[in-house]
């Protein structure tokens, strides 16, 4: 053995005799607390004056109040020429001066820090030496600023020259014994045009091996969607938020993580409309809210409400809860003509007669068992669900992230079925999206499972032979590294080692592999978790100005109501050098392919050109360069809005499932990971949770007082938590703190990525594929 070998197996032992012992297994994700753990109710309106004035205090802390202030007015104005903001995948309006929100800007102003990481913080600190920072501070030490490559000799970060950068990964590529010995990941922060040749050099390149984020966030809904109604994507837009008669709002916390939802919600209750929230908490978009932009509104303290009515089911109850307003909905149509619309079930749908035997066979006993929710309530939604012309159902990671998410979003679209609610203004399917563009690099290619047509097209226009066969999704891509499969990995965005389940699993795993690549901004886990060899990939980020040979360049975006406009940054640069995403792909794409037809570098000057492509191999881009400049852009053709469904019946299909068991046994919870208000995903800004009342703590577990009592608990109590994985396996976890909160009995949750050491790789549904980080079946007892 060399000597870094034996380091890496002393090290080894280490963290297995920590894992043994249950102690957290990494260093701490968030940042020293500055005091005392803290929890008490919050109890004012959401977004308003706590807001700005933790806006203020975090644009202070970043040194960027007057350039923060000022770029913060272009955000979401792409039309004079601004940035789609990266925070979040809520569409812009034209009608707003100033269309933000306290987490946008922090996410903003989190890239436009006036903070350096140079070769001499590589030089001064080893990157063992940087495994034990916490996620917080490595974040916290600002923009990375030129290439770097792993040293393994000095165990030192050093800096690398782009052309020698991408040679490394050219060279590494084209030694594969073949090109599934590659993995291409991306989180949703790309860029069409980016996220377009990113695609297109994974494929020429021979594999599909191409996971993304949304294999972890909303792939069940697409799967749901694609099956129930022909296509993978929502069927409203803002006009339908404005015309809507009544919203559920189901598993979002959207006073955090999608604030701009917000607006529509209060306008929508000051008209008189519905808003019912379905979540096992109530979180603060659940309650009242201050419009952020509603200056009068913020001067004279008015808070309007968010929501009529408030469903706190078991986790995982909303199937069955989707049951019960189907119920209810189909005995109030033995009686009321327009409880359902016949005719619309009769011309679009298929699967109805079946659906509706089942829902007879389906009793309200077993509803409300595995609903946990009272009869009087479900009959309550429904009721504000027949009272309403036109609906919206909206859903979030509260329903994607369980075993049997892609039957729930069906039994979802179902019940809009049942009314006609489909098709029309102001009425529904809309699934709140993650990262601001992961619905568009999804239309630009990046899937590990493409479709022959769009294969086919590829190959007719760019003249390349793409594989066939599905490639590896983000699960399929941790096992293959763990079998030493995989040789070569990039990260194009994200952070790999932190976003997925399993933390020790996939850490281990990454460290199998040859060659671990990263375009990134930040600095984070996943370099210092890296393969044995390594590249840092610093590049724009979308504030900044990205100026090629055929001047400034735009890049476009799709955000969650499929509207495709233009974004472009305005800011200097964070180091001169800094390459933009498609400059990196097409150096990486040239090095591996050198004998590649495809013009990388010249797409690379003038992004019209990857554009007129695009136009050319997407379906509904047509015309391309000239729609995405029209005023707002433009929206992709959405067939089932226009009553077009692309199933194999050609109509909408009911599904037929029966409703699964979500009742934990005697003595278990079900665990979710999700995020606190001061975060974005693996990016954590303060180890604060205002709207729920944290303060100066992450490590947590929320749990019902009567959970709390039956095992002794006292608030702040540390705890060992034990997860029961599919495989048989278990995972134990200690010292997080026991925190009193408004929770169903059986309900447990805490913060990712914290979390994600507890779940199993074996974890994921079988329905989607997606890890189950929102039902991890759990004991948690006193820390003895
Ligand atoms: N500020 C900020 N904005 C963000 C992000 C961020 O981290 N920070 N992340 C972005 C990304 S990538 C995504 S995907 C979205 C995520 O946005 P959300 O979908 O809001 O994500 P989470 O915070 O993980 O969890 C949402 C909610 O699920 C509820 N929940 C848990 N289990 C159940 C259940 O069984 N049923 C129901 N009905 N609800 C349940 C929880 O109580 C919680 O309120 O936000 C995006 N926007
Ligand atoms: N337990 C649990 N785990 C989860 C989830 C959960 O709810 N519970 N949620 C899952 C979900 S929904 C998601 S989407 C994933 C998120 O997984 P990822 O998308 O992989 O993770 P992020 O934290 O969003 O990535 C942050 C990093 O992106 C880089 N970055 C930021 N901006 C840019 C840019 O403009 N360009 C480039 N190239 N890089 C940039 C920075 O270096 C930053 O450190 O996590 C998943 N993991
Ligand atoms: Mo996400």
């Amino acid at each position: 053995m060399g000597d870094d070998e034996l380091f890496e197996a002393a090290a080894e032992t280490a963290r297995q005799e920590k894992a043994a012992a249950g102690e957290p297994l990494e260093p701490r994700v968030g940042p020293l607390p500055k005091g005392p753990p803290e929890s008490k109710p919050y109890t004012h309106p959401a977004a308003g004056w706590g807001a700005a004035k933790a806006v203020t205090e975090f644009l202070v802390d970043e040194r960027e109040v007057v350039v923060g202030s000022l770029e913060m007015l272009k955000m979401n104005q792409e039309n004079s020429g601004g940035f789609d903001c990266p925070g979040c995948a809520w569409p812009d309006t034209k009608d707003l001066a100033l269309d933000l929100c306290e987490n946008g800007i922090k996410h903003t102003t989190w890239e436009m820090t006036g903070k350096r990481v140079t070769r001499e913080f590589f030089a001064r600190h080893s990157v063992t030496s940087l495994f034990d920072w916490n996620d917080h501070d490595l974040e916290a030490e600002g923009r990375l600023t030129e290439p770097m490559v792993y040293d393994p000799d000095t165990d030192h970060y050093v800096p690398i020259r782009w052309a020698d950068a991408f040679k490394l990964f050219g060279d590494a590529v084209r030694a594969l014994e073949n090109p599934d010995q590659a993995s291409y990941y991306t989180s949703g922060r790309l860029g069409n045009e980016a996220s377009f040749l990113y695609q297109l050099m994974t494929r020429e390149l021979g594999t599909n091996n191409q996971p993304d984020c949304a294999n972890m966030c909303t792939e069940a809904g697409s799967r749901a969607m694609l099956d129930s109604l022909g296509t993978g994507k929502g069927t409203v837009d803002l006009k339908d938020w404005e015309a809507a008669d009544a919203v559920f709002v189901i598993g979002i916390n959207a006073a955090s993580n999608a604030p701009r939802m917000l607006t529509p919600l209060a306008q929508l209750y000051r008209a008189g409309k519905k808003i019912v929230h379905i979540n096992p908490q109530v979180e603060a978009g659940a309650t009242r809210t201050i419009i952020p932009h509603d200056i009068l509104a913020m001067a004279t303290f008015h808070a309007t409400p968010t929501s009529n009515l408030d469903i706190q089911p078991r986790s995982a109850g909303d199937m069955a809860l989707m049951r019960g307003i189907a119920k209810a909905t189909l005995e109030l149509s033995e009686r009321d003509d327009h409880a359902i619309d016949r005719e619309f079930l009769r011309r679009h749908t298929t699967g109805f007669d079946d659906y509706r035997r089942l829902v007879e066979d389906t009793s309200w006993d077993e509803i409300v068992h595995q609903s946990g929710v009272t009869k009087e309530d479900i009959l309550q939604a429904a009721s504000i669900y027949r009272g309403a012309d036109r609906s919206i159902i909206t859903w979030g990671l509260g329903v994607n992230q369980h075993e049997h998410a892609v039957d729930t979003i069906r039994e979802i679209i179902n019940v809009l079925l049942l009314r006609g609610n489909i098709g029309r203004e102001g009425a529904g399917a809309a699934p709140n999206r993650g990262h601001s563009n992961v619905q568009g690099n999804r239309t630009c290619g990046i899937t590990n499972a493409p479709t022959r047509e769009f294969l086919n097209k590829l190959a007719e226009v760019c003249g390349i032979d793409p594989p066939r066969e599905d490639g590896l999704d983000v699960i399929g891509t941790v096992e293959a590294m763990d079998r030493g499969d995989i040789k070569v990995f990039v990260g194009m965005a994200g952070n790999f080692a932190l976003a997925l389940p399993d933390t020790r699993y996939t850490y281990a795993a990454l460290r199998k592999v040859g060659l671990t690549v990263y375009v990134s901004t930040k600095l984070n886990r996943s370099h210092i978790v890296h393969g044995k060899r390594a590249l840092i990939l610093p590049c724009l980020g979308r504030t900044e100005k990205d100026v090629q040979r055929g001047g400034v360049q735009r890049l476009s975006v799709e955000d969650g109501d499929s509207m495709v406009h233009l974004s472009q940054g305005n800011q200097h640069p964070a180091s001169p050098q800094l390459l933009s995403e498609p400059a990196i792909i097409a150096g990486l794409a040239r090095a591996a392919l050198p004998d590649s037809a495809t013009p990388w570098e010249w797409y690379v000057e003038d992004y019209d050109r990857i554009r007129d492509t695009m136009s050319k191999v997407l379906y509904g881009f047509e015309d391309f360069n000239r729609r995405v400049r029209l005023p707002m852009g433009f929206r992709i053709k959405q067939p089932a809005r226009e009553l077009v469904f692309l199933t194999p019946s050609g109509r909408a299909e009911f599904s037929h499932a029966r409703l699964p068991d979500v009742v934990p046994r005697d003595g278990r919870l079900v665990l979710g990971a999700m995020r606190s208000h001061d975060q974005w995903n693996t990016t954590i800004y303060t180890d604060n949770d205002r709207y729920r009342g944290i303060h100066n703590l992450r490590t947590l577990v929320f749990m019902n007082a009567e959970d709390m009592d039956e095992r002794g608990l006292e608030e702040f109590q540390p705890t060992r938590i034990t997860a029961y994985a599919k495989d048989g396996t278990e995972r134990t976890l200690k010292g997080f703190l026991a925190v009193k909160h408004d929770i169903p009995r059986g309900v447990a949750a805490g913060y990712m990525p914290e979390l994600n050491q507890l779940i199993s790789i074996s974890d994921y549904s079988s329905q989607s594929e997606q890890p189950l980080m929102k039902q991890l079946d759990v004991t948690i007892e006193q820390d003895a």
